[in-house]
């Protein structure tokens, strides 16, 4: 398949240039050629990440913050500033709020269980949109179960968007937080969370934006938000597996306990009494994924190159694009159309079940997602059980929409 160079006037895009920085997408499979439409589950790796891990492990390699070696030393130096580069990226004031770790899951697990510990009682309130991935409710349930909170959930619109005055309503004097996630990994919809953390700082209460669908599509700057915590994914901004980042305010991340145990951060430890490490240290217990931060630091620095703008104009155009030819095939029924919306179409197509759906455009080269997508609660709101999704990145083309409505309609005409 060709892959018209994209030259918008807005973006200047080279497509073709970029696609060459990703060698697994010249992959075919089953003989053709991949289109790869599964980026909001993982994203693909430009070559100068995996060069600069490989070049770390080959010449730099030593454990990090122990050794006063030169190797410790200069693998400390990397790690360092992968922090201030992820901090700079954000718009975090400082890098000592930010907090390396396995991925979204774990830095919400992290706020969950330690903000929980500092400041909430039995009957204390949080506020979960009926949008959110499984991992942004979980940890709220398992916290409810161990202290008695009360979870209460923000409905949306048929659209797939936050009902506002629905959200203002749920505040009450024990309203302690708010967690949401920035941008549905099935409806695509991007949430208001500066507006929404303005009126849970007016009662009072803490939010927590989750990035993982945020931080790779668009500029997210967290002072300009003014949210308490952000949570986002490495592997999905292009970036290594197994590692993540939690950003949280000073002053908050100060006054909660340690997450987890162990070597690194600790200040003194005697058996009858431990100190702990100053932020972000406190929150990294055991020896971090130093490779896997330099890994994200490179990759946050191949997309500002590119300029989150750019990309944000790219995929938005895609989306309105997608949306527009899949709207076309009889028996579509599209999932998501809210007013601001970004770079992922959750549908199903007349009784075709979504598994069936996507096994068979699997065959055609077309990789996309099928099923609950982690968000079970969403689908009851819709009265589904599963959906097919296609979502999209920095490298996709219009060739491949196109080829993703193609087979759609030719699936289609088999049932
Ligand atoms: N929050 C949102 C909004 C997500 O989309 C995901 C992963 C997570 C949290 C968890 O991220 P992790 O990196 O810790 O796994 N979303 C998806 C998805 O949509 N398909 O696979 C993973």
């Amino acid at each position: 398949m060709r892959h018209p160079t994209f030259l918008s006037l807005h973006t200047m895009f080279d497509i073709e240039k970029i696609r060459s920085d990703f060698p697994i997408l010249e992959r075919k499979v089953y003989d053709r050629p991949l289109v790869y439409l599964d980026n909001a589950a993982t994203t693909q790796k430009p070559r100068c990440v995996v060069d600069a891990m490989s070049e770390e492990y080959f010449s730099v390699n030593a454990n990090v913050h122990r050794g006063v070696h030169f190797l410790s030393q200069q693998a400390t130096d990397l790690h360092e500033a992968a922090r201030e580069r992820v901090a700079r990226f954000i718009g975090a004031a400082s890098s000592s709020e930010i907090v390396f770790t396995r991925g979204t899951t774990e830095s919400l697990n992290l706020v969950a269980s330690s903000f929980s510990e500092a400041f909430l009682r039995e009957g204390d309130e949080v506020l979960l949109t009926v949008m959110e991935h499984h991992s942004n409710i979980v940890p709220w349930q398992l916290v409810r179960e161990r202290k008695g909170i009360v979870l209460k959930v923000i409905p949306i619109n048929d659209a797939g968007e936050v009902d506002m005055e629905a959200y203002e309503k749920l505040f009450t004097p024990r309203t302690r937080l708010v967690a949401v996630t920035h941008v549905s990994n099935v409806l695509g919809t991007v949430n208001p969370v500066k507006q929404m953390a303005a009126v849970a700082h007016a009662h009072g209460a803490r939010i927590l934006v989750d990035g993982a669908q945020s931080v790779p599509h668009f500029p997210v700057n967290v002072q300009d938000i003014d949210c308490d915590f952000l949570t986002f994914s490495g592997h999905k901004v292009y970036g290594p597996t197994g590692i993540g980042v939690l950003y949280g305010k000073e002053e908050l991340l100060d006054r909660m306990p340690p997450y987890q145990g162990g070597g690194e951060m600790i200040s003194r430890v005697t058996f009858e009494h431990t100190t702990f490490e100053r932020l972000p240290f406190k929150f990294e217990a055991g020896t971090p994924d130093y490779v896997g931060a330099h890994g994200l630091g490179v990759a946050l620095d191949y997309v500002e190159q590119l300029g989150m703008e750019n990309i944000h104009l790219h995929e938005r155009e895609l989306t309105r694009y997608a949306m527009e030819q899949l709207s076309l095939i009889p028996g579509m029924r599209l999932f998501g159309t809210a007013a601001e919306k970004d770079a992922v179409v959750a549908f199903t197509v007349g009784d075709i079940h979504p598994l069936d759906l996507g096994t068979l455009l699997d065959r055609l080269g077309i990789a996309l997602r099928t099923g609950h997508h982690c968000a079970q609660p969403l689908m009851a709101r819709f009265g589904v059980e599963s959906m097919a999704r296609a979502s999209f990145a920095l490298y996709t083309t219009r060739a491949e929409i196109d080829a993703l409505v193609s087979a759609i309609d030719r699936v289609r005409k088999m049932f």
